[in-house]
């Protein structure tokens, strides 16, 4: 038999063929294509995606909850592991008040319907301050800048890739990542395409990347400086008279202030910081100004680093300046079928507020209701009113993806009581006191309620679950644990809180929860969703259409997608301008010394694909590049033995000499350091790599958004031994 799914294991949304046959062992994957007739994808896979079968059947995978019993994790029952959960959960509460619990959700609980929709009736059941998730070391930046320029902190553009003529890309290597904050599958054949049609697209990296090396043009900066890059192409645009509102005109306010912020960052002024020459910079300016439908992108490598809230901004600034905002081939807003947040945006007009309240022990400030992950450790570890003393984990893995992580790993080891829900025994559930285990993406449906937000096409496609599974759907492991901390204890009416719960949304939707009637759990939610959607859909229409519906291409949504309290786009917004003498002092900072960045590698999936042996075949990926005239003068040589350190942490790591990577800047991936005592991954141990993360330093951060700096942290490096 062949299933059909959409693959949740990163932004892309591609939709698979999954082969499925029925032997003495039971059912097996047997085969996993890229469905050639899905609308969207027709037929792209990944090196993931094909591995989604080795997922489902690696034997390392967690099929029972663990509970700790004299200090050891021990397969126990359901029934004991939230026993376990109800024995400490509610005590810790009722003396030490909310707060003293955390939540970090990590990057898959937004790839899945379960923890996408019944995470938050726990989160906001159990009222916690402390809430961290792997927004703040990604791309909180972007949100923080969109929720003030357009209202709504969702209210992303993405680049309309499909029929742009130029796109400038900063900061992505998409032909790897496949694309984030961009919902499009196939990136190769997509930019291919746009050069088909005659456009053009440059890339700004510090590395020659893949996605660099078939561009058009790619400028090589020094990490941490887009933000001056960007705010020079502004000046250029101003000072050459290229500012073209044209369409916007009427819905902007703020040109004239953005244009005094970027008087002192003429192309001279900012490079020697960036290491890209005037002459360079204001070609730059020049062609995206001349394109006749440009969009500017950019992702992680302008979000996790020093001025990822200024470079966010500044990239949107660009799209409204070139009048490519809101218009076909530039930047232009989803409407999904489902959940699109700013729907409805322009009827309410509450604008975007941030820092409504601030982290206990460093008073950083709270974005999209979440703190900075690079403080939960402080958290923990400091003592007095509101200290957190119980974790609860969702699907993911911050002992190797947050800054810091020696400290974080020590701190969890002096919690109260800690929960994972996970699918792994790895570096962060290796501490939880209990771990509940969910089933594989082919156990359970799907549909992408939120990359559907932010796709190049309006799209929506169902999924339902491939394979039975034994385990209990996480939305009821949600359930049980909303139980436990409303005090109804770990046996509650599960049908009862569903019924609740689908109550509660359908009067948020304005619709009658009696229409899904018959459905339960996420299908209920995401029927009732589509069908208060702007596309007059429900669920029985997308299981009807098992490769998916096409809505057709994006549509201008100036003005109603507007949440600003002044109807328009505010293009220079106070909070967002107070942070730019911070930039301006890094026009004179001395450029020497080396800066670490990262990288990602088709075969991970951040930390937690490398248990699946197809993926970590061949050599060893973790290693640190560094340009060969560094290597000369450090005394390197490629396949040797490097010493990193950094403020927080030494580590040693496989040389990699390439000139692809800009001198001055050395390159590794995160989601290694797979040798840790208590884990049970035994592919990914024996192919184990070492942690970037014990580089990051946890001090250094964003500073309007409490995102950590992973791009662009200052690194000793000297030969091993
Ligand atoms: N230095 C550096 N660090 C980085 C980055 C970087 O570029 N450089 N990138 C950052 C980014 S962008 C991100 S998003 C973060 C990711 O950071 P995290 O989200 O903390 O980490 P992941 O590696 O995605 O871990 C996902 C976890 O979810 C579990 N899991 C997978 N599927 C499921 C499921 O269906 N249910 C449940 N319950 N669990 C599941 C896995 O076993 C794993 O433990 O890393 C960040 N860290
Ligand atoms: N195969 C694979 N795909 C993934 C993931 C994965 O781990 N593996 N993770 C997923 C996740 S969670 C995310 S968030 C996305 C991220 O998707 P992308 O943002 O496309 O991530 P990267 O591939 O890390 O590309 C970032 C690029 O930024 C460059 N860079 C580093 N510092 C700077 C800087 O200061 N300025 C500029 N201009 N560039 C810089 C790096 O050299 C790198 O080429 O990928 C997703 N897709
Ligand atoms: S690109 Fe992303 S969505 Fe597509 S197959 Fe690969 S992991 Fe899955
Ligand atoms: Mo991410």
């Amino acid at each position: 038999m062949a299933a059909l799914v959409t693959c949740p294991l990163c932004e892309a949304t591609c939709g698979l063929s999954v082969t499925i046959d029925d032997d003495a062992a039971g059912r097996r994957v047997t085969a996993v294509r890229g469905d050639a007739d899905d609308v969207f994808s027709h037929g792209f896979i990944c090196p993931k995606g094909a591995s989604i079968g080795a997922l489902h059947h690696d034997p390392d995978r967690l099929r029972t909850p663990l509970v700790r019993r004299d200090g050891e994790l021990r397969e126990a029952s359901w029934d004991e592991a939230f026993a376990a959960i109800d024995a400490a959960l509610p005590g810790i509460v009722a003396e030490h008040g909310r707060d003293a619990v955390a939540v970090y959700a990590g990057n898959p609980s937004v790839h899945n319907l379960a923890t996408a929709l019944y995470g938050p009736v726990f989160y906001k059941a159990l009222g916690t301050k402390n809430f961290y998730t792997a927004g703040t070391v990604d791309q909180i930046p972007k949100h923080f800048s969109a929720g003030h320029m357009f209202g709504h902190g969702l209210t992303i553009p993405v680049a309309d890739l499909d029929r742009t003529d130029h796109l400038l890309l900063l900061g992505a290597n998409p032909l790897v990542s496949n694309g984030s904050l961009l919902t499009a599958p196939d990136m190769r054949g997509r930019l291919r395409a746009l050069r088909e049609r005659g456009g053009r697209f440059v890339v700004v990296d510090p590395k020659r990347s893949r996605t660099a090396e078939i561009a058009d043009a790619h400028h090589a900066i020094r990490p941490g400086t887009d933000a001056l890059l960007l705010f020079a192409l502004v000046h250029v645009l101003f000072a050459e008279n290229l500012v073209a509102l044209g369409h916007l005109s009427a819905h902007v306010a703020g040109v004239e202030e953005v244009r005094a912020a970027s008087a002192p960052f003429t192309p001279e002024a900012v490079a020697p910081a960036t290491g890209l020459s005037a002459a360079a910079i204001r070609g730059m300016a020049r062609e995206l100004a001349a394109a006749e439908r440009a969009a500017v992108y950019g992702r992680i490598g302008t979000t996790t680093q020093a001025f990822g809230t200024l470079a966010s901004w500044l990239v949107d600034v660009l799209n409204v300046l070139t009048g490519n905002l809101d218009r076909e081939g530039g930047a232009m807003f989803p409407l999904a079928a489902a959940g699109q947040a700013n729907a409805r945006a322009g009827r309410s007009r509450k604008g975007f507020a941030t820092g409504r309240w601030r982290s206990r022990v460093r008073g950083l400030p709270e974005v999209m209701g979440e703190l900075p992950i690079a403080t939960l450790a402080d958290e923990i570890t400091t003592p007095g009113a509101g200290q957190v003393r119980a974790l609860v984990t969702v699907a993911g893995n911050p002992c190797l993806s947050a800054p810091g992580s020696a400290r974080l790993a020590e701190a969890l080891a002096q919690l109260d009581f800690m929960v994972s829900v996970d699918i792994y025994l790895n570096e962060t559930s290796r501490h939880a006191d209990v771990v509940l285990p969910g089933p594989t993406p082919l156990e359970r449906p799907h549909y992408d309620l939120v990359l559907y937000q932010l796709a190049v096409r309006n799209v929506a496609n169902w999924t339902p679950a491939a394979l039975p599974t034994d385990l209990p759907p996480e939305w009821q492991t949600f359930l049980r644990l909303t139980g436990i901390v409303s005090g109804l204890g770990p046996n509650a009416d599960l049908a009862a809180l569903d019924e609740f719960v689908a109550g509660e949304q359908a009067k948020r939707l304005g619709v009658d929860p009696a229409l899904a009637a018959g459905r339960t759990g996420p299908e209920r939610l995401l029927d009732l969703t589509l069908r208060a959607g702007p596309y007059d859909l429900t669920l029985a229409d997308l299981e009807a259409a098992p490769h998916g519906v096409d809505l057709g291409p994006l549509r201008p949504r100036l003005p109603d997608v507007l949440g600003t309290a002044s109807g328009k786009i505010e293009l220079a917004p106070e909070p967002i301008l107070a942070d730019v003498p911070r930039l301006t002092a890094e026009l004179t900072r001395p450029t020497d010394g080396l800066l670490l960045i990262g990288r990602r590698q088709l075969g991970s999936n951040n930390s937690w694909m490398h248990n699946l042996a197809p993926l970590v075949r061949g050599s060893n990926r973790c290693t640190m590049q560094l340009h060969p005239t560094d290597a000369a003068r450090i005394g390197l040589t490629d396949g040797g033995l490097a010493q990193v350190s950094s403020r927080t942490g030494k580590i040693q790591i496989l040389v990699e000499v390439t000139d692809a990577i800009r001198p001055g800047v050395v390159s590794i991936p995160h989601g290694w350091g797979h040798d840790l005592d208590g884990v049970r991954t035994a592919v990914a141990t024996a192919h184990a790599g070492v942690n970037t993360n014990l580089l990051a330093d946890d001090r250094l951060l964003d500073a309007l958004s409490g995102t950590a700096v992973l791009n662009g942290i200052p690194v000793e490096v000297a030969p091993a031994g």
